[in-house]
Formats: C-alpha cells, structure tokens, sequence
C-alpha cells in the first residue's frame, strides 16, 4: 500500500465503484447520518455565533462523514476520541439533545455541562472523553483494549499522530493483539501547520513498519466502510484518511474553499447509485429535523 506524505486528492488510493459494492439502503443511511452530522455543526455555529457557547468550538465539518462511515460498519466498542469529536459521537448513536446541553454548559449535557466541545463523552454508548492532551486517547485506548472484551476504536488527528506515547501504544497493541481499530482523520493541519513542514514519515509506514495492517486512503465513505470492514477481522490495524477541515482548527471561521468538497461528491456517488432524488429528500428532511432540535433545545434554560 502507497504511504507517501503529499498523497492528497480526492482519489488517493478509491477502488473503482466501491460504492456498487454496498446495498442502495445502506447508502442511504450513510447519507443520512452524513447530512445528521453535517447539518447538527451548522447549527452548532450558528448557536456559537450568537454567543451562547462558552467554550472553544471543534467542528468536524467537511470530516463529518468519516465517523459515519466507521460506525456504519463498526459498532458495539469503546470509543476514545480526541476534541473534534461531534460527529463521532452522534455517528455511535449519542443523544444529540444532550450534545446539545454540553456544548451551552448545561448540567443536562452529556458530560454535565463540564466538558464542552473538547471533552465530548457517553457511557451510554461507551464514548470516554478527552483530556486536551494531543494523542492521549491512543495509549488509554490500547490499555482499555487489554482490560475489556470488546473492540476499541481511537480516533486521532495527523498531528497527534506524532506524539511520542503513540508509538509505543502501537507497538503494545500489536505485540499483544489487541482488537483496537487506530483511525487517524489526517487533515493535513497542525491548527495551521501543515504536515509536510512538521514531519517527513508517514503513519501508515510506520504502523506497518511495526506489523500492524494499515492502508492510507482518501476519505471517501464507502472506501472507509470497506477497509474498516475487512480491518475489523484482523485487528490491530490503522486506518489513515486524507480530509479536509472545512472550518477554523478552533471557532467557526472559514479561511476558503477545501481541497475537495466530500460532501458534493457524496451527493455525486448517490446519483450515480440512481438515488439523487432520495438523497435530496434526506437532505431536506435532516436539515429541517436538525434545526427543529436545536430551536426547541434553545427554548428550554
Ligand atoms: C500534547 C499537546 N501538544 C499540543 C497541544 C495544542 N494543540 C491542541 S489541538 C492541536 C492540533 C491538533 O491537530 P490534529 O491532531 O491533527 O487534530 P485536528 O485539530 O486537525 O482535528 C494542537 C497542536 C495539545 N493540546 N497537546
């Protein structure tokens, strides 16, 4: 597998027609929770626009559809996230209310209102929360990995890919065969810094360089869905996907256009699965849905 740093498109490493091989229902409840995460961070900067958010915001928007596709084929394990982490949580069947009340600071919140953006979690669906230390969750989750009976997932960025304490994390769960699943959501950023400046290796050398299967692919749903499909019988493995952050590191700015828009080639995978119409339904439907929790969610104090 090709694990060279300035791969970036759209296509880096796409199996033709991979989408073919999934059914017509299966995406269309991939698009559905797509456009669930997607239009949940819309509301999320509208709210945080208005003021009424009291801590830093990390939206996931233009990587809202990775999660999505994990969970579509991965479920029932520990999930350990780092702070651009909404969609994650969403996407493994988190109560959007409570996300809701966490990020206004409300004791109703999923983790009591304390946490914010950065620290989102869930025992009801086995989601710890993040410290604020970059990578942290890496090392917790192969440590949780060997004390429970059950898969893990860990969710990284590229730049806490470099955190020292993930090496031996790596190393650890492969000596001892620990079913964790090391997603690494590679925006190419360091808040601003991109990768190249910051490093000359790749994940995916190094995790096969230590023995654990990995792929470095683009982020196309269905292509996640697959790899995480077949890694799932073989853990440990990692899984990096070339992304783009379609918003500020931290905020809910916007410094122009992503490399490449996912989400409208999402929207061009569904027609060409002959399910255009049905894809602006969801779209219409989920964008309405989302914008009614949020309005009655703000209603309540
Ligand atoms: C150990 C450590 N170093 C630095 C920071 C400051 N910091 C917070 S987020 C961040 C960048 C994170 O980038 P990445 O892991 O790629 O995730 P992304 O924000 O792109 O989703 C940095 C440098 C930190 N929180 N912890």
């Amino acid at each position: 597998m090709n694990c060279e740093l300035e791969q970036r498109t759209p296509t880096f490493g796409l199996i033709s027609d991979v989408a073919r091989t999934f059914t017509k229902d299966y995406a269309l409840k991939l698009f559905t929770q797509t456009c669930f995460n997607r239009f949940f961070e819309f509301e999320v900067k509208k709210a945080y626009d208005r003021g009424l958010m009291k801590l830093p915001i990390y939206l996931s928007v233009g990587q809202e559809h990775i999660p999505a596709a994990i969970a579509s084929v991965f479920s029932d394990c520990l999930i350990f996230a780092q702070h651009r982490a909404h969609s994650v949580y969403l996407s493994f069947g988190g109560d959007p209310l409570q996300l809701i009340d966490e990020l206004l600071g409300r004791r109703t919140g999923c983790a009591r209102g304390m946490g914010g953006s950065a620290s989102i979690q869930s025992p009801q669906i086995g989601m710890f929360g993040h410290s604020g230390l970059m990578g942290d969750q890496v090392p917790i989750a192969v440590g949780a990995a060997l004390g429970a009976n059950k898969p893990v997932l860990t969710v990284m960025g590229d730049a806490s890919a470099e955190e020292d304490y993930i090496y031996g994390a790596l190393g650890f769960a492969v000596t001892k065969k620990l079913p964790v699943l090391f997603v690494c959501e590679d925006n190419d950023l360091s808040i601003l810094t991109r990768t190249p400046v910051r490093r000359s290796w790749t994940l995916c050398g190094l995790a096969q360089g230590l023995g654990l299967p990995a792929v470095d692919i683009t982020d196309d749903p269905w292509l996640i869905a697959h790899h995480v499909r077949q890694f799932s019988l073989q853990l440990p493995a990692v899984i990096n996907i070339r992304t783009c952050r379609g918003l500020w590191h931290a905020g809910s700015g916007c410094d122009g256009p992503p490399e490449w828009d996912r989400y409208a080639l999402i929207k061009d995978t569904m027609k060409t699965l002959g399910l255009e119409r049905d894809a602006l339904a969801i779209e219409s439907d989920i964008e309405r849905t989302v914008q009614n929790l949020w309005a009655e969610q703000l209603r309540k104090s």
